[in-house]
């Protein structure tokens, strides 16, 4: 999509602190960390949301979430961490390409149901 900005970083155009790439995916830093460890792992290509997505990206799917711990743990999210996905309106997502919040750190996380 040409406006978007996650678009835009995974062209190339807009900078980001890349911790992850292959042919499907990349992984960034978030640039408004809320722990010590937050990174954002996306889909190269464009998909607005998870409402958004078919049968046809399951195996997409299927390789973020098989990746996230594993790119937490080179992170050193060894003790575990939290992926969260904003959807849409409701889920408070800001930007509408695809991502998973990566976040972790030193310290228990706050419960948050
Ligand atoms: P949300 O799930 O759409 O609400 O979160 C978007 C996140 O993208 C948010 O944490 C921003 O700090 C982050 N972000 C970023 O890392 N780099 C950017 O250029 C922009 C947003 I715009």
């Amino acid at each position: 999509m040409e406006d978007c900005i996650f678009c835009k970083i995974v062209r190339g155009e807009i900078p980001a602190r890349k911790i992850h790439e292959d042919e499907d995916t990349l992984a960034f830093l978030d640039i408004h960390p809320v722990a010590p460890v937050h990174f954002l792992l996306i889909p190269k290509q464009h998909i607005e949301s998870l409402s958004e997505t078919d049968s046809a990206h399951q195996q997409l799917l299927g390789k973020m979430m098989w990746l996230a711990p594993r790119l937490a743990a080179a992170q050193g999210c060894q003790d575990g961490f939290r992926a969260i996905i904003n959807n849409g309106r409701i889920g408070g997502q800001e930007v509408p390409h695809l991502h998973i919040h990566i976040i972790g750190g030193k310290n228990r996380l706050p419960a948050m149901i």
